[in-house]
């Protein structure tokens, strides 16, 4: 177990979440909403999954050993990325599309159903979830506007990286469109007139465009850079032109209604904003 103060959240290691033979077990990086983990936390609670948090290893190389510090994920898991979640003895799964279908399976029986019968609501359920989460969508492309280590892994180019923030922009007016429409129907869900995971991982997401207030996302001594980061994101122009009040309204309906607010996170919370 580790904690990082008197009365801190505890994360068990990665090693011991993988050893568990029942529960399910996610792995976070304490005091940072690792914006894919966050969601499905938020994916989790809205279905009323207990979630033993487990401690994700940090890119690079261990100073001390001079070993790769993922080394022992990737022969766990055979990919490196944030989260990875365990259930039961079950394989582990590392891609969203997966962790939802296994949070839908899992979740308490009178939890609101993630992903609709409909398979027209499904078709755009889906549809809307790979705009924001697959390749070359949303947060792809928000993580290749700069250069970094991570961004390298996505692919950064000077040219993908110009490109990118008009893609953001689309996706934005995509997401946007669609809340219009649903407002005409009378529905205030991105699919339908229920809460679906659409709603869940638009609302968490957009947080790297668009970040809401303390009460709903706290600052930490560990994500204040990044928040700041995703502050920044939001204003550039053709990103901020594309960001209205209606995008706005809904995340902080979504995750103030639905999603674990304010966010726990662990890490070191600081008070001042
Ligand atoms: N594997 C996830 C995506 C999660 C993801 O992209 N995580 C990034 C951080 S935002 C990461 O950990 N990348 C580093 C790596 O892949 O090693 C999915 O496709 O659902």
């Amino acid at each position: 177990m580790s904690r990082t103060g008197p009365d801190a959240l505890q994360f068990v290691t990665l090693d011991e979440a993988a050893a568990m033979k029942t529960g399910t077990r996610v792995t976070f990086i304490p005091g940072l909403p690792a914006l894919y983990a966050e969601a499905l936390k938020n994916i989790c609670h809205v279905k009323g999954i207990t979630l033993v948090r487990a401690l994700h290893p940090m890119m690079g190389v261990d100073e001390a050993t001079g070993k790769d510090r993922q080394a022992r994920l990737y022969e766990l898991t055979s990919q490196t990325s944030i989260p990875t979640m365990f259930h039961d003895e079950e394989r582990p799964r590392n891609v969203w599309i997966e962790q939802l279908a296994l949070a839908e399976r899992i979740g308490a029986p009178a939890s609101p159903k993630l992903i609709p019968d409909n398979f027209e609501h499904r078709a755009e359920l889906f549809g809307l979830c790979a705009v924001v989460l697959a390749e070359d969508g949303l947060v792809w492309n928000m993580r290749i506007m700069s250069d970094s280590p991570l961004a390298q892994k996505y692919g950064y180019s000077a040219q993908a990286s110009a490109a990118a923030p008009q893609k953001v922009a689309n996706a934005l007016k995509l997401i946007d469109g669609r809340l219009a429409a649903q407002e005409q129907r009378g529905s205030r869900y991105l699919v339908g007139d229920t809460v679906t995971a659409a709603d869940v991982y638009w609302a968490t997401m957009s947080m790297c465009v668009l970040v809401p207030p303390a009460e709903i996302m706290p600052l930490t001594r560990q994500n204040r850079g990044m928040l700041k980061y995703f502050g920044k994101n939001g204003q550039i122009p053709v990103i901020a032109e594309a960001l209205t009040a209606r995008i706005e309204n809904h995340q902080r309906y979504i995750l103030s209604t639905y999603c674990e607010t304010p966010a726990v996170l662990g890490g070191d919370p600081l008070q001042d904003v």
